[in-house]
């Protein structure tokens, strides 16, 4: 028998239903990746094919919340004599003010080397703005304790204050959000600035470094963002540099969204598996 000791990475996230975000699409992203990857739910999301689409949330209780933590550290943490031990994490979907301080406490205690941080203000088919408090209680006690994030346009927009029109703007965003956080910030153009490619902006405080891939259609697919957030995760419990990371989990997505999946939802899903098609 032998024993294996892969790198490992947490994702403490939100269940979707539909397999496309979430929890979900980090777990698949890990495995693809080669690292083990652990789960920690936050909150269960069922989209609402009567209502059109739009997110059902349902949290998990904080003690439960708690309880999976507990494990997880005992399991993997710095203390538990694991031949490979835990220090990354990726935080997604927290979904209530209650939750972020849960999970802070666990953050502080645990002093994991990377904290990537998806700042999931928002979900398609939410309105903007439907949860500040929850939106600040994310800025003021999770984005200080990240070392890596990875806000969309909207998100962008919403760390810096800056209205982001094209690369440029983008990258001004990517400046400030640094400035505010002591993080690397990828910040993701998506299909929301025009032109014929996907752009992202990458700075950790030196770099700045623009990734462009062409657009695959115009339409945003479901779980990118997360699946661009866990490959950077994964990469980094793996010992990739952040910039490294950054380059690998564009071209992950970038497959997987060429790769896309299509059901019954008026959304298609990205294929983590793209990269192997
Ligand atoms: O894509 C952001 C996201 C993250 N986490 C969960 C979600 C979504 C969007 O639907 O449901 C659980």
């Amino acid at each position: 028998m032998t024993i294996h000791a892969p790198a490992l990475a947490l994702t403490i996230a939100g269940s979707e239903a539909t397999g496309g975000a979430g929890a979900q699409a980090d777990l698949k992203t890990f495995q693809e990746l080669g690292v083990f990857g652990i789960v920690n739910l936050t909150c269960i999301v069922s989209f609402d094919p009567k209502n059109n689409w739009n997110h059902r949330f349902v949290p998990v209780e904080q003690q439960v919340i708690a309880d999976q933590l507990e494990a997880t550290t005992a399991a993997y943490g710095a203390a538990s004599g694991a031949p490979t031990t835990l220090d990354t994490v990726k935080i997604g979907m927290m979904g209530s003010p209650a939750t972020i301080t849960t999970v802070e406490t666990a953050l502080k205690a645990a002093a994991f080397k990377s904290v990537v941080l998806d700042p999931v203000l928002i979900c398609k088919g939410q309105e903007p703005g439907h949860a500040l408090d929850t939106d600040q209680a994310l800025k003021a006690q999770i984005l200080p304790l990240a070392t890596f994030v990875t806000p969309n346009h909207f998100e962008a927009e919403s760390l810096s204050g800056l209205k982001i029109s094209n690369v440029e703007d983008l990258k001004a965003a990517a400046r400030k959000i640094h400035e505010l956080s002591g993080a690397v910030v990828l910040a993701k153009g998506g299909v929301r600035l025009e032109g014929d490619d996907a752009v992202d902006v990458f700075f950790d405080g030196e770099t700045l470094e623009v990734l462009s891939a062409p657009k695959v259609g115009e339409v945003a697919v479901s779980g990118a963002g997360c699946s661009l957030a866990a490959a950077v995760t994964a990469e980094l419990a793996k010992g990739a540099t952040p910039l490294e990371a950054a380059r690998t989990a564009k071209a992950f997505v970038t497959e997987g969204i060429k790769n896309r999946v299509a059901s019954g939802a008026p959304f298609t899903a990205l294929w983590q598996g793209g990269a192997r098609a």
